[in-house]
């Protein structure tokens, strides 16, 4: 694939982002120079080809240059002949630039303000703060309205809309927006996960671990740290070094913590056992005899769960997506619970159901922190009773009398 030119931007950063997803959705090839930072920005080079002296920029291979993250994107965006990322029709461009300017004039300056006294290039001030997260919190209660019956923001298909306020609120998931910040903003999660779990998107911003704390501001030397409602310690400042616009550099993930589930006595039920007889055997009726005569459940529990917001769901290989960006969320849920997931019906008319072997007997922390949690609901189900038997074995073999619907897809997380 020819190269179109050079997109001047550090690797990790989300207005680099942008250019290079799209880049990914129409494949096309941008070079990316080695170690480009912020202070390149300032050079007499750059400056000559980019007086704004903003990242990133793009320069094309006839010498032409384009600045501005979001026209990049467009620009690329719009190489592909009918590429749906710009829209089908006027109606739906003129869309897609309501929310690029939404995010642009609205949503960003509210989290720079938020962002910046967190990254140390901003002295922290608490009045500020309050006022920049009162901001944050009335466009993303926006977003979260107009998400709750869409599954992106124009049409029914990702556009570049999608692209650049997700790649926007990359940093915010990872270091502003806590779980009690973020709680009542599920739509967006749910929007955030189903975008960032796209194979485009993974390839270019690969792995995103949500904040799971209150976010920690740089001090300065005589302002006292805001008391944090979660016990976890004070994290260090993420990054400490000041630079002259948020976002270039992203915190170090924090150390994983043990699981309280590796305390429980063990159980004769080998977890790993089941999931390679379950991948290497028919499912009825020899896994299911195998799942029988093993499970332990004491060790173990039951549970049946659906999403919350099945009604909504339209196309079901963006029901699919759903289950799928969940699981993603699930890594370190893998030891300890097998399930089985399905998409039951047709397009604008499906459910998400299924059903999970947990270790413990309670959903742990490993699956109740993912931040999609919150929309599916589980119920623990009584192993003994026949029916509830029955059906899983159908869930697990994805086929059987008690599915409510006809199956269009389904995910197995194992
Ligand atoms: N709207 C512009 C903003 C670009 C921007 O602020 N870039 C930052 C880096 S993320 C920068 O270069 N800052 C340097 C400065 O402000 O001097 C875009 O999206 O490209």
């Amino acid at each position: 694939m020819a190269s179109i030119g050079t997109l001047y931007a550090p690797k990790v950063n989300f207005r680099g982002y942008k250019a290079r997803i799209v880049a990914e959705y129409n494949n096309v090839a941008v070079e990316m120079p080695a170690d480009f930072d912020y202070a390149n920005t300032s050079t007499a080079e750059y400056r000559a080809k980019f007086p704004v002296g903003k990242l990133p920029g793009l320069e094309l291979k006839d010498g032409s240059t384009v600045f501005d993250s979001n026209a990049i994107a467009y620009y690329i965006a719009g190489l592909k002949e009918n590429s749906p990322l710009v829209g089908r029709n006027h109606r739906e461009c003129t869309e897609i630039l309501q929310y690029i300017m939404f995010a642009e004039s609205d949503l960003m300056p509210a989290l720079v303000n938020w962002l910046d006294p967190i990254l140390g290039l901003r002295p922290y001030n608490k009045v500020a703060i309050n006022e920049s997260k009162e901001n944050v919190g009335r466009f993303l209660t926006a977003l979260n309205q107009i998400l709750l019956t869409r599954t992106f923001l124009v049409g029914e298909r990702l556009t570049l809309a999608d692209v650049i306020v997700v790649c926007d609120l990359v940093l915010p998931y990872k270091i502003a927006l806590s779980p009690e910040f973020r709680a009542p903003f599920k739509n967006v999660t749910r929007y955030f996960w189903t975008c960032i779990n796209q194979p485009e998107f993974r390839k270019i911003i690969g792995d995103i671990k949500f904040l799971d704390q209150e976010p920690t501001y740089v001090m300065s030397k005589k302002e006292k740290a805001p008391k944090t409602k979660t016990a976890a310690p004070a994290k260090k400042a993420a990054v400490p070094a000041p630079a002259p616009a948020p976002a270039a550099e992203e915190p170090k993930p924090e150390p994983k913590p043990k699981s309280k589930l590796d305390l429980l006595p063990p159980s004769p039920f080998n977890l790993e056992a089941w999931k390679r007889f379950y991948s290497n055997n028919d499912t009825k009726p020899d896994a299911m005899n195998y799942f029988w005569e093993n499970y332990d459940p004491e060790g173990y529990s039951l549970w049946k769960m659906q999403f919350k917001y099945n009604p909504e769901l339209t196309l079901t290989f963006m029901s699919a997506n759903q289950i799928g960006g969940f699981f993603a969320r699930l890594e370190r849920a893998r030891k300890y619970a097998f399930g089985s997931v399905l998409v039951l019906g047709q397009n604008n008319d499906n459910e998400i159901r299924g059903y999970f072997v947990i270790r413990g007997q309670e959903v742990p922390f490993e699956i109740t922190d993912a931040p999609d949690y919150e929309s599916y609901e589980f119920t623990k189900v009584d192993h003994t009773d026949p029916k509830i038997k029955e059906e899983v074995a159908d869930y697990f073999a994805w086929e059987g009398p008690t599915l409510p619907r006809e199956v269009a897809d389904g995910k197995v997380f194992k």
